[in-house]
């Protein structure tokens, strides 16, 4: 019988793929296209154009390194915004922290939340939450007109390419940064470190303009091309090589190592050099 697979083709004909058994969903969205396949051994798989937004088993590989080093550099992260992030896992990161008072998640693509709360639970309970606020609305017009401050601003996004382009401009960087209290940190994925090193160089740059500092660092995510990427923007005092071990202790992390917080900072050279 014939073996069947997804797989995501980046640049230069890389692939990143899974043996899949079934196709449970498709559909055009008003934004993207949308597949949620069941793989052989991770689980649920979701697509979204023709990109790997997450699988199952593992996405704690990428929501953990997203949420927990910004939110243990602050000391006392009590709003947080939470840019895409559909499927609830960042959510769900971001609200096992106790000095969350808030979290505001705004994802533009309503149909991401339905499928993922209908043939997934990745969020585990998080949309119910009472102190998360999910709204359905464009992230970069969200963040200009809102009067409110965050001590946390995190986005999820779909790549530097195409639709989510706007997130990584420096325009959204500015109104990141006014939106953030006097000590705020700001978190981005930032795409694969081999395959999109381009736009992690530009996206790197227009940060640099904006905030008071920046931070490049890589973890391996399964079901990405890895290492992956995330940027950090620091506004005021803070200091994002140190992590509260203490508070981390209480969150049982499986994949991200406060203890080791020094080890996300490691880069290949040639990066590093271009940054
Ligand atoms: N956010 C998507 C990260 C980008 C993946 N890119 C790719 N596979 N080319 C993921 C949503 C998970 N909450």
């Amino acid at each position: 019988e014939k073996e069947r697979a997804f797989i995501e083709w980046y640049p230069r004909g890389y692939g990143v793929g899974f043996k899949v058994t079934d196709r449970l969903f498709e559909t055009q969205t008003k934004y993207q296209r949308l597949e949620l396949y069941e793989t052989e051994g991770f689980g649920k798989l979701l697509v979204l154009d023709g990109t790997v937004q997450l699988v199952e088993v593992g996405e704690e590989s990428y929501h953990e390194p997203l949420v927990h080093p910004v939110m243990l550099a602050h000391p006392n992260p009590r709003r947080v915004l939470i840019i895409g992030g559909g499927d609830g896992g960042t959510l769900r990161e971001v609200l096992r922290h106790e000095t969350v008072e808030k979290a505001t998640m705004v994802e533009i693509d309503e149909m991401v939340i339905e499928v993922s709360k209908i043939y997934m639970n990745v969020a585990r309970g998080a949309f119910e939450d009472p102190r998360a606020e999910v709204m359905v609305g464009d992230g970069v017009r969200y963040l200009r007109e809102t009067d409110e401050r965050f001590d946390v601003i995190i986005v999820d996004s779909t790549d530097p390419v195409g639709p989510a382009k706007l997130l990584f401009s420096e325009e959204f960087y500015r109104d990141a940064y006014e939106k953030l209290n006097d000590k705020g940190l700001y978190i981005t994925q930032a795409g694969s470190v081999y395959l999109f090193t381009n736009e992690l160089l530009d996206a790197y740059k227009a940060m640099k303009n904006v905030f008071d500092r920046v931070y490049y660092f890589s973890f391996p995510v399964i079901g990405y091309a890895s290492p992956w990427s995330f940027l950090v923007g620091v506004k005021g005092d803070l200091d994002f090589t140190k992590v509260d071990v203490e508070r981390a202790k209480k969150l049982d992390l499986y994949y991200y190592d406060p203890e080791r917080h020094e080890t996300l900072f490691q880069m290949p050279k040639y990066v590093r050099d271009l940054l």
